[in-house]
C-alpha cells in the first residue's frame, strides 16, 4: 500500500502492483559526450486506485524535465499516425460543420501533424505545446502554437480574451499531465456551448491484456480506462458520451468524446460493463499482469541470449520511449543488442537512455545485416515490416517483443 494520493480523486490507499525498477527518462537520448556523465534514474512503480480505478505511476518527474529540456518526439514520423489524424480532422469538420468562424484547439499539438488538416480547410486553430522542437516544427508549418502547458489558468486567460473552442483535441496527453483535474477543469472552461472534446489515449485494458508493459514510463503518469475517464470528467461537469476503439494504434487506443451535456452512447455503456466484467475495477487483474510481465522479460532474454550464443548479431528498430523501458527494465544492454535504428534524424547519432546503444539511420540494417532486429516500435509493426523489405529479403528477421516474443522473417 502506497502513501501517495491518487492523481484523479485524491484518495489514499493506492495499491502498487508492478515495479519496473529505477529507469532513466525514456526519451532522454544521450550525446556521445554525455555517455560518461551522470544519468538520472527514477523509480518506476505502478499503482491502482481502488476508489476511482485510475492506474498511475508513483514517481513524478517535473514536466519541464520531461517535455522541455530535450524532447525530440515528432508525431509526423509515422504514416499511420498522419493518416489517423487526417481522418479524425475530416470527421470533425463534417460532423461539427466547422468553418471560418470555428476554433479548434489541440492540447499537446506536437509538430502540427493534426491541426494542419484544419488549416488546409481554412478553419482557425490554436496549438498548445511546451516542447520546443515540436513547437518549432509546428510554427514552421504555419500552426499558431502557445508554448505552454495547458491548465485552467491558460483556459481562463484564453476565455478572458473572448476565445472559446468548438473542438478541443487531446491526443496522447491526458496520460502525461500531473494536474489531471486542472486540465479537465480548463477543458470545461474553454469549451464553447455545444462544443466537443476528444481525448485519445492508449487504453489500460489493452496494456494489460497485450502485456504492453514497455509503454510504462515516466512521461505516462497515468493509464486510462473508460471507467477512470468517466469518473474524472464527471467531476468537472462534463459527460463521457461516446468512445471509439483503434486496436492497431499505439497498441490499442480509445478516443473518448466528451461534452457539456449528457448524451451517452451504447458503446460507452458496453465498454464500462466490459471493464467491470474483466476485473479492471479491482486490483487483482493488475497483480496478475505483473506476473505476465516477468514471464515475457524472461522469454525475451532467453531468445536474445541463445541467439548471441549462436554468434548471431542483434539490433533494434525504433528509438522509442517504450524501447527505453523495454531495454532498461529487462536488462538488454549492448552485449545483446548492438545498436538501434530510427528515422528521426534528431535521434540519430545519439544513444539510448541507460543502455547506451548507438542510434543510427534505418539504412544501417541493410549495411550491417544483423541476424535479428528487436522491434521496439512494435506499434508500427506493419509499416516497419513493409519498409524493411530489403533487410528481410536478405534473410533478416524481426522480433516483436509483446504480447509474447515472436520472430517474423
Ligand atoms: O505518448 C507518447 C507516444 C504516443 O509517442 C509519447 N509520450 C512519446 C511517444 O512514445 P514512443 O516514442 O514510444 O512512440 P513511438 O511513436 O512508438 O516511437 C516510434 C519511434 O520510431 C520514433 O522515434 C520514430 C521511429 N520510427 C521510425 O524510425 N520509423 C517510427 C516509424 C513509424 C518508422 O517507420
Ligand atoms: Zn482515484
Amino acid at each position: 500500500m502506497s502513501d501517495a494520493r491518487c492523481r484523479s480523486c485524491g484518495a489514499g490507499g493506492l495499491e502498487t502492483f508492478l515495479d519496473l525498477g529505477k529507469t532513466p527518462l525514456a526519451d532522454a537520448t544521450l550525446t556521445a559526450a554525455e555517455l560518461t556523465g551522470p544519468e538520472d534514474r527514477f523509480p518506476l512503480e505502478v499503482a491502482f486506485c481502488p476508489t476511482c480505478t485510475l492506474v498511475q505511476i508513483l514517481e513524478e518527474v517535473p514536466a519541464e524535465r520531461l517535455f522541455v529540456d530535450n524532447y525530440l518526439y515528432l508525431s509526423s514520423f509515422s504514416d499511420a499516425v498522419l493518416a489517423h489524424a487526417r481522418r479524425h480532422a475530416r470527421d470533425l469538420v463534417d460532423a461539427r460543420s466547422l468553418g471560418a468562424n470555428s476554433l479548434v484547439v489541440e492540447i499537446a499539438s506536437n509538430d502540427g501533424y493534426l491541426l494542419k488538416n484544419f488549416v488546409e480547410l481554412g478553419i482557425p486553430v490554436l496549438g498548445i505545446d511546451p516542447s520546443p522542437a515540436p513547437a518549432d516544427a509546428a510554427e514552421a508549418a504555419g500552426i499558431p502554437t502557445l508554448r505552454e502547458f495547458f491548465g485552467d489558468d491558460l483556459a481562463a486567460r484564453l476565455t478572458g480574451e473572448g476565445r472559446q473552442a468548438d473542438v478541443i483535441i487531446a491526443n496522447n496527453v491526458m496520460a502525461h499531465v500531473p494536474d489531471l483535474n486542472g486540465v479537465v477543469a480548463g477543458m470545461k472552461r474553454l469549451l464553447a456551448p455545444g462544443g466537443v472534446i476528444t481525448i485519445e489515449n492508449p487504453c489500460v485494458v489493452d496494456l494489460v491484456e497485450r502485456c504492453e508493459f514497455d509503454t510504462i514510463y515516466h512521461e505516462h503518469l497515468c493509464y486510462l480506462s473508460c471507467t477512470s475517464v468517466d469518473t474524472l470528467v464527471r467531476r468537472h461537469g462534463l459527460w463521457l458520451n461516446d468512445v471509439e476503439y483503434f486496436p492497431d494504434l499505439h497498441g490499442g487506443t480509445l478516443r473518448w468524446w466528451v461534452g457539456h451535456e449528457p448524451a451517452r452512447s451504447a458503446s460507452v455503456v458496453r465498454r464500462l460493463e466490459d471493464e467491470r466484467l474483466k476485473g479492471f475495477g479491482g486490483g487483482l487483474r493488475y497483480r496478475r499482469f505483473a506476473g505476465d510481465v516477468e514471464h515475457i522479460q524472461a522469454a525475451l532474454l532467453d531468445l536474445l541470449r541463445s541467439a548471441r550464443r549462436e554468434g548471431k548479431r542483434i539490433a533494434a528498430y525504433g528509438a522509442a520511449a517504450k524501447g527505453a523501458t523495454l531495454l532498461n527494465a529487462t536488462g538488454i544492454g549492448v552485449d545483446l543488442v548492438e545498436f538501434v535504428v530510427d528515422r528521426n534524424p534528431m535521434k540519430q547519432g545519439r544513444f539510448m537512455p541507460g543502455t547506451h546503444q548507438p542510434i543510427r539511420p534505418p539504412e544501417a540494417l541493410v549495411d550491417e545485416q544483423p541476424d535479428l532486429v528487436v522491434m521496439l516500435a512494435w506499434n508500427f509493426r506493419d509499416e516497419i515490416l513493409e519498409q524493411q523489405r530489403a533487410y528481410r529479403d536478405r534473410g533478416g528477421a524481426f522480433i516483436v517483443p509483446v504480447p509474447v516474443p515472436e520472430v517474423i522473417t
